[in-house]
């Protein structure tokens, strides 16, 4: 049966709460995160992306692009109460909601042919709910899948409503950098630019024997799979949380490998800590390291360390750098 899936997602979510709170910041740009030397851009409002500030960019590189910002520490017990208030209203249009991140969710609407004429009448009046219940601002992708959902609520953010439908989406997606497919991040991007595959549509030509020397025969078929839009993911409302960490920012730089160490093996520590709380096993280490900018003396001593043997059977240790 075909499905029709949701992804809504809320627009510079931190910062348009500190815009609704404050009415003076309204049409400026705002920037919410770590006010420190070492903090980093938890998200920027539309105005201050235009000076080229991103989430996860250290704050001092924000503030050296977009002088003029408003940065604003962020007041993280209210983000909470209105995703709870989001997600209040998600539940009314769909028994199945799975949610992402604190302002992103999936809901499967199959067959909600009661409750609108049409899916994208269904989006139009959960945007507007969303809009007069929070004074906030949703972008709403429609389509037979997850990962088509997803692509397409973020294709006219901010305020986005995009729809693509299942006839549609082999073309629709083909001009898209393959950065889009679920998964590829910056090492697949750069194998597959090898390849000379750079869009969703040069991996729909490209022949799947040959990306699996590259990738791996999984990697290589889920790919392909995804290209021509094709995602047989189930909406899962009741997921539970799939991953555990703990992160930290230095105020001042590591400056050895042997300080490095001793920082991973208390992160570690605590990480597995947290694990034993909530009683699971994990299967996947995941090491973000951030670099400091000017200084990259180590890196190559830390690279040695994150890359060295998983530490638990099967896990695998990717680093990704922040
Ligand atoms: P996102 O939905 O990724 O970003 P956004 O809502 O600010 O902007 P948009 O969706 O319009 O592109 O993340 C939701 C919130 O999560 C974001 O407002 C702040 C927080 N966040 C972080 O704290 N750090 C991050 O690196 C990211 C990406 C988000
Ligand atoms: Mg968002």
């Amino acid at each position: 049966m075909q499905r029709t899936i949701l992804h809504v997602d809320m627009d510079a979510f931190f910062a348009a709460i500190e815009q609704r709170e404050h009415p003076e910041y309204r049409g400026k740009p705002v920037i919410v995160g770590g006010l420190s030397s070492r903090g980093v851009v938890a998200t920027a409002s539309y105005e201050a992306r235009r000076s080229g500030v991103h989430s996860a960019m250290p704050m001092t590189t924000a503030r050296r692009r977009c002088p003029d910002g408003i940065f604003v520490q962020g007041n993280y017990a209210l983000y909470r109460a209105v995703s709870a208030e989001i997600f209040a209203i998600f539940s009314r249009y769909s028994p199945l909601v799975e949610p992402l991140s604190i302002d992103e969710a999936f809901l499967d609407v199959t067959g909600m042919g009661l409750l609108a004429p049409s899916p994208r009448v269904l989006a139009q009046r959960l945007k507007a709910e969303i809009r007069e219940k929070t004074a906030l601002v949703a972008s709403v992708g429609i389509a037979p899948n997850k990962f088509l959902a997803k692509l397409a609520s973020d294709l006219e953010k901010p305020d986005g409503l995009v729809e693509i439908r299942a006839e549609d989406a082999v073309r629709r997606i083909a001009p898209l950098p393959v950065r889009r497919l679920w998964g590829v991040g910056n090492r697949t991007e750069e194998k597959l630019a090898a390849l000379g595959i750079k869009t969703i549509g040069e991996m729909q030509q490209a022949d799947e024997k040959k990306l699996a020397r590259s990738l791996g025969r999984r990697a290589a078929h889920a790919l392909k799979e995804l290209s021509f839009g094709r995602d047989e993911r189930r909406v899962e409302p009741d997921r539970e949380t799939k991953s555990i960490g703990k992160e930290v920012t230095f105020e001042h730089d590591l400056e050895s490998a042997e300080e490095a160490e001793r920082e991973l093996l208390s992160l570690a520590e605590k990480v597995g800590w947290r694990l034993r709380l909530a009683g699971v096993a994990a299967r996947t280490i995941q090491l973000k390291v951030r670099r400091a900018e000017a200084e990259r003396r180590f890196s190559a001593e830390i690279e040695a360390l994150y890359t060295r043997t998983p530490l638990v059977p099967n896990a695998t240790v990717s680093p990704s750098q922040g």
